[in-house]
């Protein structure tokens, strides 16, 4: 991704903010696992959608004053040879600005000052910080603590949030977003070819995932967009299953649901096969309806649907075929068979963070999931694609991925 799209990003933002106003995005901090080791880092994705940069403990600081000029300035940790020799070498600030294109680099350390002279400069009324959290037990991160320090020791300073906005963005994809999303479904693609292609009763879930892992290794060190689910026969009633632990059963359904991180943007497709390479008459019928109403949807998704109406007619369509195939007995009772909602948008997080939409719109894009999970049958699956939405209509991005009976077993029996 060019330096251009985190500069346009970031103006986009800053024209929704009010004059006069201030606006802080953290890229995070390392988070503690056990004496002294620490989780992966994981950069808060609106600080990477405006800069690009994965670095810990970095901010954007931006400042709109009265006339609408904006100052942003970028904050990255100082070197420290000691700490880089232990934990690698930190972003410099001539790398941090031709990844963001941000021109006024600063070190982390004086972030504090910066902000309270242009605080107590009075010409700033709000400061706008990322405050959204998923639930109350969430931690805190660094935007809420920021919250803390300002409120105690800059006063007069009211809060916006500008989570809104970073949403209202997020929603619509531009092109150099659309065509990595395009590269990840190639990669994710060879996982999942990677994972048909050993398919065989009596393998256990970690062994498709060693090859699903393997597959992905080629192309990036840190390749996945979520962790992967793989899973086996009964496995395959655990939505989010990652135990990796289940063996594969002759006549068992193997269920994956992946994607892969490609320049900060993650796919999210979801494959289904017998492991032994042949669908039985069950698992076709089953197979069909899930299949047909993926087809049906690409077919009727547009600009100007309502976007609540996907997943409505999702469940719709399918329940009516499982009813004609005489698997349910009243379209009603389809969250029998159908237990997850089957629209989510995606992009830098893979249940995207966006403005939910009231109608469907060009450059959106979103998953179609079909689920169908039969217990007494033993059989549970999903088929998801990656839509794109289009001038006139829709575009399934991960198509390559084979999904018909006839690609998969053709695949699995090669
Ligand atoms: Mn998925």
């Amino acid at each position: 991704m060019q330096a251009s799209f985190y500069k346009e990003n970031r103006e986009k933002l800053y024209a929704m903010l009010p004059e006069g106003s201030l606006l802080a995005v953290f890229s995070g901090r390392d988070i503690i696992k056990t004496n002294d080791e620490y989780y992966p880092f994981f950069a808060d994705r609106n600080f990477v959608y405006l800069t690009g940069l994965e670095c810990k403990e970095a901010v954007l600081l931006a400042a709109k004053d009265g006339a609408g000029r904006v100052n942003e300035t970028l904050y990255i940790l100082p070197p420290d040879a000691h700490a880089e020799r232990w934990t690698g070498v930190r972003v410099k600030p001539a790398e941090a600005e031709s990844v963001s294109g941000v021109t006024d680099i600063r070190y982390e350390n004086q972030f504090i000052n910066d902000f309270r002279k242009l605080a107590f400069s009075g010409n700033y009324g709000k400061l706008y910080l990322d405050l959204f959290k998923l639930n109350d037990r969430e931690i805190d991160r660094p935007a809420h603590d920021f919250k803390h320090y300002v409120h105690h020791n800059v006063p007069f300073i009211l809060f916006g949030n500008a989570d809104p906005f970073l949403r209202r963005l997020r929603l619509f994809k531009q092109h150099c977003e659309i065509e990595a999303l395009r590269k990840g479904e190639e990669i994710t693609k060879e996982g999942i070819l990677a994972m048909m292609r050993i398919s065989k009763p009596g393998l256990y879930e970690y062994q498709y995932k060693a090859e699903f892992d393997r597959a992905l290794n080629y192309y990036e060190p840190y390749p996945y967009g979520f962790p992967p689910i793989i899973s086996a026969g009964e496995g395959n009633f655990i939505i989010h299953n990652y135990s990796y632990t289940g063996q594969a059963k002759d006549g068992d359904m193997i269920l994956n649901d992946v994607g892969v991180n490609w320049d900060h943007l993650i796919t999210d497709v979801s494959r289904s096969w017998p492991c032994n390479g042949k669908f039985s008459d069950k698992q076709k019928l089953l197979y069909e309806c899930a299949l047909a109403t993926s087809d049906y949807m690409f077919s009727i998704v547009k600009p100007g649907m309502r976007m609540d109406a996907v997943d409505a007619t999702i469940k719709q369509y399918n329940a009516q075929l499982l009813k004609d195939a005489g698997v349910l007995d009243d379209v009603a009772n389809i969250r029998k068979y159908m237990w997850h909602g089957g629209a989510h948008h995606i992009g830098f997080d893979v249940h995207d963070v966006v403005e939910t939409p009231e109608f469907i719109a060009p450059n959106m894009v979103f998953c179609i999931d079909v689920g169908i999970y039969h217990e007494e049958w033993g059989i549970g699956f999903r088929v998801e694609d990656n839509c794109l939405i289009t001038e006139d209509g829709c575009e399934n991005l991960s198509a390559g991925i084979p999904r018909t009976i006839a690609d998969i077993e053709a695949i699995m029996n090669h």
